[in-house]
């Protein structure tokens, strides 16, 4: 058995990583993303490998079909809906976790074949934005730098990006390769694992990131610090803009006030701006996810380009994409207003092309429905057949009541999906297995334009079969045989390179020209590139449009003229409180990979919502509760966080908690479906609710071994996996007579049980021949409960002996040390271990490593431990 060189299909990093079919993984050192390192989520990789949950066999109505069944139904539903409605009848809704290949294919069938332009993508609610704006500034969607710019500015301003969580390796990078004097700006109305790294952390007011950066133009001009030559011989567009600018950002001082910082603040950062030439503004969804987040990310490039910063060593503005395949998704035109290759549907010229170069019988008459216009329509009845993959709209769409009313509506619903229960899953009528990672063979490509390979290293699951497979099978049942005739993956590549060189002429910047004709050995082996790959950089290119060369018709950048707006959604006498929404560090979305890997459970285990303490105050509540959030569309339940450094007003709820997961705790009730008019993208990070207790009396925890009956109803709960056995928190008003309960749940007396009836406590465990079987451990609400780590590791033992089985009841082995919450996943180290080093004379991040090993492997807890070494007495997180 050899191991296998593959790409992470986790964030758009893109690391590669090494993997052993026996199921090992680890960093390549040969991948110049990560050069070797994983993060924690890469780093559980193969803990997330296995049947357990898969989808195994296709099915049709709730049974099990086969292959060719479930295509023959997808097709006859499909051709109906033609034959009746017309093409446009038929939507798609894929993912920037598709390989390019299945993208392309995907892509090809819809737009191309069914002729259908309502044909979208994850990356809508992820990206759309940046791509936008791109197009307004640069003529094309290209992300002109490369990771190295990170290393080598002087100036790094990071605009609503938590990198250290969910880009760390990239992170690390940056943390890494400080040159002498380097520093970093974190823009973020919330303090983060990120904003540690920070010289200035601006905590702006949400979404007024576009009055900051017309702040900055206009503070840049009147100070004489642009770049006049630039500006001159290589844009257009420049007074506009500056009449914007200082129309509405006249001064530092009104800058300061109308984004809620101190003015010396905002002057420091101007002052930074202008002294650095070596500048890279990183953006993400804190400017992306927004109502005018096109707006906002033309702000930041107007700078840029004020001061001929683009495409230079250090000095670029840099959208950092957030899934694995977010920029394969953008080179094959998954979105519903791109074609294919980076073409156009305005362009008359780009749509004969795309018909000729597909021998398109009937090309999609776009552009098509954007994802929250797709659902609209699937909700209203136009769409008939809803073919989704790689992507669970159930859960991250916003105002997510509506959308799941919608896909209840449409009578044919297709799902393409790994794991057999997703939230869009219990829609579809059609489930098609699709082979996961490690099964699947391809391309992705990363933020930094580098195409890396994925490789199968396990054989396919059950019936399941690449996502490629599937489309092409389609594709014939619908009579287009000859156009989706490919026996592997290096088949579409080839195409899909070869359309982006077809008629190029130095026209469309991306182009894989020079991999058109790759055989099927190269391709085996093809080593990480960056495009544009072609005659002129036949080993790819790491910048572009560093000479002032653009993508467009006369080669000159735009500037745009910025009007900021404040977020749709505010606040008001009803719903109060400001609703900012994001991801954690060991969680990935909807958690159908990561919530697999027992590891990834401990940094946070429940959904929470945090707040400031002073609201918390005033809400007369405490952290600790239980509290439920109030929007217009919709609630979320989570464990109240006291966090000082909050923004007063303004609460944080995590992204991943889904149905499967919890009961209430969906982040995406609480968006409303309000999006840029440029880019269609929605504002997820900004809702609005209102914060109170949620009514409980009790609050229990059970552990189990995963496949013991699950008799309770409860009106609250949460499930998180662990090692051996399964924990889940359940709340209610009503307080259960619970010997009997746990009589009827352990089907019979438990043998051990402990009651205190006078606090509301009760507990009770169940064996078979020694061996633990099930927990239940009830406190009023609000009450503390052991932490879960040892009373786990009992699932797993053959026999426990009868002291053991006493100290079950009190949820911790007497012999043992209790370490606290987990805060190094890498080496499972406990809270209480760092703070007893600490208080053991460890006074650095340094020395606790060496003493721990806690924060040595991918890094991500450091900022973590630098807190404990802080304020060694400070626990948030509940058992
Ligand atoms: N661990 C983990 N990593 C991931 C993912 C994951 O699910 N888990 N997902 C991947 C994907 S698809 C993506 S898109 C990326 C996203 O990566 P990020 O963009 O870094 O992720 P978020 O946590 O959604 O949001 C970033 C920050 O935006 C801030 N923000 C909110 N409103 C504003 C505002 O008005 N202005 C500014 N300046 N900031 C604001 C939030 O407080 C938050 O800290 O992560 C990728 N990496
Ligand atoms: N409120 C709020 N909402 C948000 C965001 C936010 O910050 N706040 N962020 C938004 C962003 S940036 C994003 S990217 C989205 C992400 O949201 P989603 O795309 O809905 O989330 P995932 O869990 O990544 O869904 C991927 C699905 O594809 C499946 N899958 C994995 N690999 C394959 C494969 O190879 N083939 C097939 N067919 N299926 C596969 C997985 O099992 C999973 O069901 O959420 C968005 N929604
Ligand atoms: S940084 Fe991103 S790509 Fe790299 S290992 Fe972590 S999740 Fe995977
Ligand atoms: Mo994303």
């Amino acid at each position: 058995m050899t191991t296998c060189k593959t790409t992470c299909p986790y964030c758009g990093v893109g690391c590669g990583v090494l993997a052993d079919p026996r199921g090992a993984v680890r960093g390549d050192d040969s991948h110049p993303a990560n050069r070797g390192r994983l993060c924690v989520k890469g780093s559980s990789l193969h803990e997330t490998l296995g049947d357990h949950g898969r989808l195994l066999a296709p099915r049709v109505d709730g049974q099990r079909v086969s292959w060719d069944q479930a295509i023959q139904a997808g097709a006859d539903a499909i051709r109906e809906a033609v034959e009746t409605y017309g093409p446009g009848s038929v939507g798609f809704y894929l993912s920037g976790q598709l390989l390019t290949e299945d993208y392309y294919a995907a892509n090809k069938l819809a737009k191309g074949f069914i002729g259908t332009p309502h044909v979208d993508t994850n990356s809508r609610l992820c990206m759309s934005s940046a791509v936008a704006a791109h197009k307004r500034a640069f003529g094309a969607d290209v992300v002109p730098g490369c990771y190295e710019d990170l290393e080598l500015a002087d100036l790094l301003v990071l605009v609503g990006s938590n990198a250290a969580w969910n880009h760390p390796i990239l992170f690390q990078r940056m943390k890494a390769a400080a040159p002498a004097g380097r520093r970093v700006v974190v823009i973020d109305p919330r303090h983060t694992a990120t904003s540690d790294l920070a010289d200035l952390h601006l905590s702006l007011r949400p979404g007024s990131d576009a009055l900051l950066f017309n702040g900055l133009l206009a503070w840049l001009a009147e100070q004489g610090r642009l770049d006049k030559n630039y500006i001159d011989d290589h844009c257009e567009g420049f007074d506009r803009a500056l009449v914007a600018a200082r129309e509405t950002a006249p001064s530092v001082a009104a800058v300061a006030a109308g984004c809620d910082l101190d003015e010396a603040e905002v002057l420091r950062f101007f002052q930074w701006f202008a002294e650095h030439d070596r500048t890279v503004t990183m953006f993400s969804q804190g400017v992306n996810q927004s109502s005018s987040g096109t707006d906002k990310g033309n702000a930041l490039i107007n700078c840029h380009l004020a001061t001929g910063r683009v495409g230079k060593p250090g000095a670029s503005p840099f959208s950092i994409t957030g899934q694995p395949n977010a920029m394969g998704g953008r080179e094959v035109g998954g979105l519903a207003n791109t074609l294919a290759a980076h073409m156009d549907y305005d362009k008359p010229a780009d749509r004969d092309r795309v018909t000729r170069f597909w021998q398109s019988p009937g090309l999609a008459d776009g552009p098509g429905y954007k994802a929250v216009d797709l659902f609209d329509a699937v909700h209203r009845g136009d769409i008939k057949v809803l073919w989704i993959m790689a992507t669970n709209p159930a859960v991250s769409l916003p105002d997510n009541d509506r959308v799941r009313e919608a896909l209840e509506r449409c009578p044919t619903v297709i799902v393409s999906d790994c794991v057999a229960d997703t939230d869009t899953a219990a829609y579809a009528r059609i489930q098609l297995p699709a082979a996961g990672w490690g099964e699947k063979d391809g391309t992705v490509t990363n933020s930094e334009r580098r195409i890396s390979r994925q490789r199968a290293f396990l054989p396919l699951a059950g019936e399941a079969k690449p996502d490629w497979w599937i489309i092409s099978r389609m594709g014939q049942a619908l009579g287009h045989g000859a156009a989706f005739d490919y026996q592997a993956p290096v088949d579409i590549f080839r195409e899909h390179a070869a359309l982006s060189a077809f008629e190029n002429d130095g026209q469309r910047a991306f182009d894989l020209g020079g991999l058109s004709r790759i055989p099927a050995a190269d391709y085996d082996a093809l080593a990480p590139i960056q495009w544009p790959v072609n005659a002129q950089h036949p080993e790819g290119r790491a910048r572009l449009f560093g000479d002032g060369r653009f993508a467009t018709a006369d080669h000159r950048a735009r500037f745009v003229a910025i009007s900021p707006e404040s977020p749709h959604q505010r606040p008001d006498a009803d719903y109060p409180l400001i609703v900012n929404s994001g991801r954690i560090r060991d969680h990935w979305h909807t958690m159908t990979r990561t919530g697999r890997a027992a590891r990834l459970w401990q940094h946070r285990a429940e959904p929470f919502i945090e707040v400031h303490p002073d609201d918390l105050a005033r809400l007369g509540l405490e952290a600790g509760q239980l509290g439920q959030l109030d929007g217009p569309w919709g609630r979320f339940a989570g464990r109240i966080q006291s966090v000082p450094e909050q923004r007063r007003g303004e609460v944080f709820v995590p992204i991943h908690w889904n149905r499967q997961f919890a009961s209430d705790a969906l982040a995406s009730r609480l968006m409303g479906a309000v999006v840029d008019p440029v880019s269609g993208q929605p504002e997820s990070k900004h809702g609005v609710a209102r914060l109170t207790a949620l009514n409980t009396r009790w609050e229990a925890r059970i552990l189990c071994s995963p496949d013991f009956p699950r008799y309770w109803q409860a009106e609250q709960w949460a499930r998180v996996p662990l090692d051996g056995c399964e924990s889940w928190w359940l709340a209610g008003e009503q307080t259960p007579d619970w010997p009997d309960w746990a009589g009827r749940w352990l089907g019979g007396r438990p043998q051990i049980e402990m009651a205190d009836a006078r606090v509301g406590r009760y507990r009770a465990a169940r064996f078979h021949q020694g061996r633990l079987l099930a927990l239940l451990m009830v406190e009023p609400a609000g009450g503390a409960f052991p932490d879960l780590g040892w009373l786990a590791g009992c699932f797993a033992r053959e026999s426990l002996s009868a002291n053991e089985r006493r100290a079950i009841l009190a949820g911790r082995d007497a012999d043992q040390p209790d370490i606290g919450p987990v805060v190094c996943s890498c080496f499972q180290v406990g809270q209480k271990q760092i703070e007893a080093a600490v208080e053991a004379g460890a006074d650095s991040v340094e020395s606790l490593g060496d003493k721990l090993r806690c924060g040595t492997n991918c890094g991500s807890c450091i900022p973590e431990i630098r807190k404990c070494l802080a304020e060694p007495s400070v626990t948030q997180e509940a058992g």
